[in-house]
């Protein structure tokens, strides 16, 4: 089972060169209890593969501009913009939605707090700007309290993101959602989320637009999450 997964997760990066006891030896935490004869026998006898090996590679975090800024669409790869606005700032939301996030199993590549600049907040929004509620809108974003920009990863994480926060307006949002739980207001419904994957190109762009802003790292439970036997 592991040994198919970190070959789908993990090791292309290090199957590409040939595998020597010298690579485990810089998996120093999860093989720190190995001396490493033994670590070379097991690697020898093919016993040790995935954890070691993805280990060594998670070591060297890499510039995720090798891809697509949302990733592909369809995968496992795949990226949606998320911001917590300054409402759920205010009210002590940020853990709370973050872990929604992280325990329904997906990934957070990128994550700054700032407060952004009328220009930004504009552009972010651009296909409301005839919208009447569009000027309160820009104030709210830009009024002094930090928004939290993230980056979030995994299979359809476009659409459940979405589904997670919850309609636009909180009062059609359906009770366990983000919006149906926290907030009643279309106006301070706490979270933003891409509505499609162009939407998500564009917004991951101009918010984490600037290379190296965004990780590309492999999960420890990758495993138990992504499987599908
Ligand atoms: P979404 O955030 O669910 O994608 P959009 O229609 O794209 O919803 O609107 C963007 C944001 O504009 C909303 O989340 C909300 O903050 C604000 N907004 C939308 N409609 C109204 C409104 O009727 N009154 C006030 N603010 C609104
Ligand atoms: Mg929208």
């Amino acid at each position: 089972m592991f040994a198919r997964t970190a070959a789908r997760f993990a090791l292309r990066p290090c199957v590409a060169s040939p595998v020597k006891a010298r690579a485990f030896n810089t998996a120093s935490r999860a093989t720190a209890s190995l001396s490493s004869r033994r670590m070379a026998t097991m690697v020898t006898a093919g016993v040790i593969t995935a954890s070691a090996l993805s280990y060594a590679y998670l070591q060297k975090p890499v510039s995720a501009d090798s891809k697509p800024i949302a990733g592909v669409e369809g995968t496992f790869s795949e990226r949606t913009f998320i911001a917590i606005k300054p409402d759920g700032v205010q009210r002590g939301l940020v853990g709370k939605i973050i872990n929604r996030f992280e325990e329904r199993g997906y990934k957070l590549v990128g994550l700054k707090a700032l407060v952004p600049s009328k220009e930004l907040a504009e552009k972010h929004y651009e296909d409301l700007k005839e919208r009447p509620f569009f000027g309160g809108l820009v104030n709210y974003m830009t009024s002094g309290t930090p928004v939290i920009a993230m980056v979030w990863e995994g299979k359809d994480v476009i659409k459940q993101g979405r589904a997670m926060i919850g309609a636009t307006n909180p009062l059609q949002a359906a009770p366990g959602t983000i919006r149906g739980q926290y907030a009643i207001s279309t106006g301070r419904n706490i979270i933003h989320g891409s509505d499609s994957y162009a939407s998500a190109e564009k917004e991951i762009g101009l918010w984490f637009g600037a290379a190296g802003e965004l990780t590309e790292w492999t999960p420890a439970n990758v495993e138990w999450v992504q499987s599908d036997n």
